[in-house]
């Protein structure tokens, strides 16, 4: 009775341990992660006069670049490609300058990258609604998978209150996701900023993308604000923000509801913040997809604080495929409430996005120390937690915290798990009995053995 008494005790010390030694890690370097980006210095007071709903006349000793001072139509049918590339050479080699696109007007614009570096810290001021040519078989082939990018910028800002209107419909309809007589071929992604740093966006939407709405990609500091997606439920591949190749990203205040992944973050991407996101319809929060075609995927440090899921088809994912290499690790996603969400949770190491079924392998990218804290709501399928890992390269450090996830249906939700380990503390429910140790072997063993023995003895 004492030896179990004192294995108990030794398995509770242990435990602690984990949890006290795991969140040591995490919080470690979130804090550490995040403090750049926390204290980047944007212009607080420049960006509150820029926020006004007109212009009109200079403000501020900034020199206005007005499109339509460039020949710009804004009617909607004329093209106006010219005029925002003679518009965008001056605003970007004018120091101090505000690139205008003023607001109840409707400019129709080809693909077309503005380039940096720019002269000072430029102004987009976007306030009118730019709208793409509709037509796939018209489309720039210099071009074919971007419509607006901005490339090589330091210290931007663009923001306002106007719209960036794919017009994807066409392109939709073209999708082999739509048809499978059509041949899968990329299509645009809308709006695009690469190989940038000190970035801020806030207040724009992006709607009717050709494919993704708003991608980040190869950036250093990055803010974005307040930004709407809308593109329906049923346009394929039509990611509301998608983040590859950055780091030092912050993603707040924001709400998307798209054809596929609300947020999707992918390779060499780290230290990630999302906090306060509604996402609905769409595919859910993603990590991933890593791995494809034997790749290799990283992506580490990821937030995810405050967001309201309503529908989607996954809630919180990492999704990888076999045969990759690399790494997923210290994520933590905490205070998100579901509504009517497919598969809430979930870890899929076996993510197969194809028309043809992938063959198993046994390398797989290494997914650890996923922490969800404080998840609730309802779940559409049966498994509201699911950790398919591999069996080669489990999922390991798993933690749940404070989970209730119930179904819609009144039955009883459950976990599915193959090849997983972690801790679970807390109210779990549906109950998560593969996580209820450590990922150290010996202590799994001493744990799950003990601790029902221990419950029988104080049953006695
Ligand atoms: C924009 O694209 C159309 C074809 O859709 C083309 O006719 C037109 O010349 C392009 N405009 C410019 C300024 O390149
Ligand atoms: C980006 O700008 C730098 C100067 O700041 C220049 O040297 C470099 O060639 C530019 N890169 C691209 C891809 O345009
Ligand atoms: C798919 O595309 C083919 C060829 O363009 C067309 O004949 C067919 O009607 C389309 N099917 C649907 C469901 O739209
Ligand atoms: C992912 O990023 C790493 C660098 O961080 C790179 O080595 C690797 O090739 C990238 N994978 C893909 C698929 O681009
Ligand atoms: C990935 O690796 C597996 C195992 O080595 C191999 O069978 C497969 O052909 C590879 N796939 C690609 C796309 O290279
Ligand atoms: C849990 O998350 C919800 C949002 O889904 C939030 O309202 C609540 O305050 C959180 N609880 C705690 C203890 O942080
Ligand atoms: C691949 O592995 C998974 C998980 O171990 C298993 O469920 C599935 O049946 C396997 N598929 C094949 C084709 O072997
Ligand atoms: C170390 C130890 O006491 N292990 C025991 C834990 O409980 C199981 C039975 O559930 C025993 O088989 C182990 O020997």
């Amino acid at each position: 009775m004492g030896k179990i008494v004192f294995v108990s005790v030794l398995v509770l010390l242990l435990l602690v341990n984990v949890i006290a030694h795991v969140e040591d890690i995490l919080s470690d370097n979130f804090d550490h992660g995040f403090g750049e980006v926390e204290n980047l210095e944007f212009e607080d007071e420049e960006i509150e006069l820029f926020d006004m709903p007109s212009w009109s006349s200079q403000r501020g000793g900034k020199i206005l670049v007005n499109v339509d001072s460039f020949g710009a139509a804004g009617d909607g049918v004329s093209d106006d490609t010219k005029a925002f590339e003679n518009a965008w050479k001056q605003a970007c080699s004018t120091a101090k300058s505000v690139l205008l696109v003023p607001p109840g007007r409707t400019y129709l614009v080809n693909a077309t990258k503005f380039r940096g570096p720019c002269s000072g810290k430029l102004i987009i001021q976007i306030d009118g609604t730019i709208i793409a040519p509709d037509e796939p078989k018209n489309w720039d082939p210099k071009s074919p998978r971007n419509w607006l990018s901005f490339t090589n910028l330091t210290g931007t800002t663009i923001q306002g209150h106007g719209v960036i209107d794919g017009s994807g419909h066409k392109w939709w309809a073209a999708s082999c996701k739509k048809n499978k007589t059509n041949p899968c071929v990329g299509a645009p992604s809308a709006f695009t900023i690469d190989q940038s740093s000190a970035i801020k966006v806030k207040g724009l939407t992006f709607q009717n993308s050709q494919q993704m709405n708003f991608v980040i990609s190869h950036c250093q500091s990055v803010r974005i604000y307040s930004v709407l997606v809308s593109s329906p439920e049923d346009s394929p591949n039509t990611d509301g923000i998608h983040l590859t190749g950055s780091t030092n990203v912050v993603i707040q205040n924001s709400k998307i509801a798209t054809g596929d992944d609300c947020v999707s973050i992918v390779n060499a991407s780290s230290n990630i913040k999302m906090k306060n996101i509604a996402c609905g319809p769409g595919h859910g929060i993603s990590i991933g997809s890593l791995g494809k075609d034997n790749s290799t995927g990283i992506v580490s440090r990821v937030v995810l604080d405050t967001a309201f899921l309503k529908g989607t088809t996954n809630g919180l994912r990492i999704k990888t495929w076999q045969g990759g290499s690399g790494y997923v690790n210290a994520v933590r996603y905490q205070n998100v409430k579901m509504e009517d969400v497919a598969n809430p949770i979930i870890i899929d190491q076996f993510y197969c996005d194809s028309p043809k079924s992938c063959k198993n392998q046994t390398s797989a990218v290494e997914i650890s120390q996923i922490m969800y804290l404080n998840i609730s709501g309802t779940s559409k399928t049966a498994e509201a937690m699911k950790f398919a890992c591999s069996d080669t390269v489990p999922c390991n450090n798993i933690i749940l915290n404070n989970i209730n996830l119930q179904r819609m249906d009144g039955k009883t939700a459950q976990t599915y798990c193959n090849s997983v380990t972690g801790i679970n503390y807390g109210l779990i429910e549906p109950s998560a009995d593969c996580l209820t140790s450590s990922s150290d072997k010996s202590t799994i063993e001493e744990c799950e053995v003990n601790e029902s023995e221990h419950l029988i003895h104080t049953e006695l």
